[in-house]
């Protein structure tokens, strides 16, 4: 069982809401807060607005909570609803202001969610392709005919792992999503597992794997009781958070900087975080190995090593301090464009603060170094005692699914990899999954195990990862494609059947991901705001949509493994089976009492149930009569504020050696690329990186009206000394190329970016024959993984090099051609 902990009865900290004092500007997109501060884009608390069909003060008869389900934040919404003779419909969407974790913090892709909602792109039926190439709607039994004609045969014809699946960003904020796609995999028993961590943030869990044992034990910064965070690519006043749940990071950081605090940024560019931050130093892409290793040496060239209550639990500081001595600031400051003093100086900054956090994200992920640069971010706080320490990197301890709550605690058994490797390039399997850069060669690759079959849930990678171009013509080649999305976009275009979700104003939520990660612990359920949709199938709802997709990966789970499918006790049954054989493994005896005794209907919600109430702060079904369980959380329509983090080492780690880990063979062996690097001179060619929009999330959210107007926002930045040396100037078509393909964007001159940088965002290009996707494609912008090489990868981790990719640049002729991927494979 659990540890037994105190329920938190702290009082959640100050609300507050700031929409009071911030208004939006409807024409420019700006945002001016009335202390003076303006910030383009940066809006934060938004108004609903004229434009979305509804009153920023519009008051419904109906009141509803439910978190938001678009990014990390996981902000709290307050969801008003009228009814009407079409049935109840959105009239205002805002921050919750009694919710004790995001305190009424929202962003304008919340308010958007109506506009989700009500698209009439946005499918609601299952979609089947035709003879000719176009899609018609289907009934969900007909549906599921097709695949139970269609994918155990192939399966039996060329094996298990003929059949792929690939799974996308949106899955981690569908608990039905990710909760039952694992069932499927083990039915499918597939080596071809791919998601979009090996485009994200898939060195971080390594590194992190290795070093406490286990892949989701990732130690988040503690900003309210900081005084000095370092944020390494990473740009949270836009992506709100990443790996670091943390709703209004500019209203913490404001806070933080008010009592004293300080924040220094470390980017190519200096961003939206770098411009509200006390420093920002322009480094090199790519460059972050470098930095982080000078600092390891200075550290301990300088007697600054002080891991303080962590000492006794450290394994491998000798052959920390042994490997640091190779790289002195001198040697290693020109490769990341930083001088050695700054190099020296941030050491000395993160060691001579007591409460301090080094914080690296996505840019420290994508680029091939990224689980070097993962695992170095975690070695510099340990050395200077700010992991698992206040004002630190702390780690969440959440209420339910954490795995790190769970088994005996202190010890366990680590994690493993390479337990596979890829059939094509020998990748090896990293948490059961294999690059999602290497599906291609998978599909295109005649032999034993060649993929002929996909299924895609929650993913688009043909914008999101490298090279979508090829990608999109091996997907034509596939036998047999199901793709679970709400929109016939550019990646389930290539599908025969598109099976989509309810909205998710439809669905109920909790989130089991971010709450491990959160800044604050807390619990909180979201009931769903809406109905489904009439002329759904009919089905036992209770609080689930027909259309839930626990339900469409249950029932493809039973077709593939040859159960019965076809009628809702069927699935219930093999729900109830697995609940059972769960129940069996961990209580023995008591499971078929505890089965009587779980709640939750259907579904992912009595999963739920159990680990509420099994987990640390759970009722232990009457053991702990005060503790959590679903009936609990689901009284507090705000949520369970479950109080600030606290330390958790050792009890938080699984390794084997009951240690923190601090030098995994992994990472030392990958050292010896960091000294070949370090030998090759640095090209002067220039290099592309990416950026994130506040109106803009990935690839998915383009064809919401009320994100998608206003400026075009798919622009190359270009420093101004840059396009003066090729003769660009601002507004004018630039063409982007490499050996890769070429591109055309318009020009943003930009003096925050770093001389020799370009900067793109990605998820764009919405100009697909095929795509259902009217409002985007009015300014579908272009494609930058297209000048991606799918082969650039962190061979560590199997991510892919998304950043610092050498391109040229020149003055596109007058009269342009539309961008699009024809662009792609022909050189410049
Ligand atoms: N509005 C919005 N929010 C989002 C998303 C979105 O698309 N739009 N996407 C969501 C997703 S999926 C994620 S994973 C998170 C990501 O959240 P973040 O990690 O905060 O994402 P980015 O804004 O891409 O920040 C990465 C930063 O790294 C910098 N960078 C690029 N190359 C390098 C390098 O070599 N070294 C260093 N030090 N920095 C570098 C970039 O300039 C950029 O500022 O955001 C989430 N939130
Ligand atoms: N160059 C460059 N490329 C990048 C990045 C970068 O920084 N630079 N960032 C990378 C990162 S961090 C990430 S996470 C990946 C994201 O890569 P993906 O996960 O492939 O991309 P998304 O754009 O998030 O698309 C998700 C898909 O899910 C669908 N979807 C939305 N909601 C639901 C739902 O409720 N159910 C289902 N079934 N489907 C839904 C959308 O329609 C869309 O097709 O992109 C990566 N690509
Ligand atoms: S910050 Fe993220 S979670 Fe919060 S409203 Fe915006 S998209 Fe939703
Ligand atoms: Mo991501």
């Amino acid at each position: 069982m659990q540890p037994v902990a105190d329920m938190t009865t702290a009082d959640p900290p100050p609300s507050h809401n700031r929409s009071h004092n911030i208004t939006n500007d409807v024409e420019t997109g700006m945002t001016t807060h009335t202390n003076g501060d303006t910030l383009a884009e940066a809006n934060v608390e938004a108004d609903i607005g004229t434009d979305v069909g509804a009153d920023a003060g519009a008051k419904g008869d109906r009141v509803h909570y439910r978190i938001c389900p678009l990014c990390e934040a996981c902000c709290g919404l307050e969801i008003h609803t009228v009814s009407s003779a079409q049935g109840p419909k959105v009239v205002a969407i805002r921050g919750a202001a009694q919710d004790p974790f995001s305190q009424g913090y929202l962003c304008p892709k919340g308010v958007a969610l109506k506009n989700l909602h009500e698209d009439p792109d946005r499918l609601r039926q299952p979609m089947r392709k035709q003879a000719d190439g176009r899609f018609t709607p289907i009934s969900w039994d007909d549906a599921f005919a097709e695949v139970q004609q269609r994918l155990p045969a192939l399966r039996e014809r060329h094996g298990a792992d003929a059949v792929a699946v690939s799974i996308g960003n949106p899955a981690s904020h569908k608990i039905g999503l990710f909760s039952y796609f694992p069932g499927l995999v083990r039915a499918l028993g597939t080596r071809n597992i791919f998601s979009a961590s090996t485009l994200d943030q898939m060195p971080k869990q390594l590194a992190c794997g290795l070093m406490y044992g286990h892949w989701l034990s990732v130690p988040v910064p503690d900003l309210p009781r900081s005084d000095l965070l370092i944020i390494l690519g990473a740009n949270p006043m836009v992506s709100n958070g990443s790996l670091w749940t943390v709703p209004d990071y500019r209203g913490k950081a404001k806070a933080m900087r008010a009592r004293g605090g300080r924040i220094i940024v470390i980017d190519p560019r200096r961003t939206e975080t770098a411009q509200a931050a006390d420093a920002h130093h322009a480094i090199r892409p790519g460059g972050d190995v470098f930095l982080l290793l000078g600092m390891l040496h200075t550290l301990f060239d300088e007697g600054l090593v002080k891991p303080g209550r962590l000492a006794e639990h450290l394994q491998g500081l000798e052959t920390l301090q042994a490997l640091a001595r190779d790289y002195p600031p001198e040697r290693v400051a020109s490769h990341c464009g930083l001088g050695a003093d700054t190099l020296r100086q941030l050491a000395r900054d993160l060691a001579g603060t007591e409460r301090a956090a080094l914080y690296g994200r996505v840019g420290t992920c994508t680029q091939r170094f990224g689980t070097l640069n993962s695992w170095l971010v975690d070695v510099l706080n340990i050395l200077t005692g700010h992991l698992d320490a206040p004002g630190g990197l702390m780690f969440p301890k959440a209420a339910a699914f954490a795995a790190n709550t769970m088994g005996r605690s202190g010890q366990g058994k680590g994690v493993t990899i390479g337990r596979r490797h890829s059939r094509v390039s020998r990748a090896p399997e990293i948490m059961g999954e294999l690059p999602l850069s290497c599906l291609a060669e998978e599909i295109e690759t005649p032999g034993d195990a060649q993929v002929r079959a996909l299924i895609t849930v929650a993913c688009n990678p043909v914008l999101s990862a490298p090279n979508g171009g090829r990608l999109a013509r091996a997907l034509e080649g596939l036998d047999f494609m199901i793709s679970l999305d709400p929109y016939l976009n550019e990646t389930s275009r290539h599908a025969h059947l598109i099976l989509p979700p309810p909205s998710p104003l439809q669905d109920w939520h909790y989130d089991l991901v971010f709450s491990q990660l959160s800044w604050r612990n807390h619990a909180r359920w979201s009931g769903p705001v809406l109905p489904p949709d009439e002329g759904d199938p009919a089905g036992p709802a209770g609080q689930d949509s027909p259309q839930a997709e626990w339900r469409t990966l249950l029932r493809l789970t039973a077709i593939v493994a040859g159960q019965p499918h076809d009628s809702d006790a069927a699935l219930q049954a093999l729900d109830d089976a697995a609940l059972m054989s769960e129940l069996r493994r961990n209580a023995g005896d008591q499971a078929e009492a505890l089965f009587e005794r779980i709640d939750g209907g259907a579904g992912p919600a009595r999963w739920l149930d159990l680990a509420l109430r099994s987990g640390p702060y759970g009722d232990g079904f009457g053991a702990r009569p005060d503790g959590l369980s679903l009936a609990r959380v689901k009284a507090a329509p705000h949520g369970i504020d479950l109080g600030e983090l606290t330390p958790r080492i050792p009890e938080l780690l699984r390794t084997a050696s009951g240690r923190i880990e601090l030098a995994p063979q992994p990472m030392l062996d990958d050292l010896a690329d960091v000294d070949a690097a370090l030998q090759r001179p640095l090209g002067d060619e220039l290099l592309l990186i990416g950026r994130r929009e506040t109106r803009s999330n990935n690839s998915w959210m383009h064809n919401l009206p009320v994100l998608a107007k206003g400026k075009a926002r798919c622009t190359l930045m270009v420093h101004p000394d840059d396009a003066a040396r090729v003769g660009l100037a601002d507004g004018q078509v630039a063409r982007l190329s490499n050996a890769r393909g070429s591109l055309l964007a318009p020009v943003e001159l930009s003096a925050d970016l770093r001389v020799g940088v370009v900067s793109l965002p990605h998820g764009w290009g919405h100009d697909l024959a095929g795509a259902q996707l009217q409002v985007a494609a009015r300014q579908p912008g272009v494609n930058m993984n297209l000048l991606l090489d799918e082969e650039s990868r962190d061979p560590v981790s199997g991510t892919s090099v998304l950043s610092g990719v050498p391109v040229r640049l020149s003055a596109a002729p007058a009269v342009a051609a539309t961008p699009t991927e024809r662009d792609a494979g022909s050189p410049a």
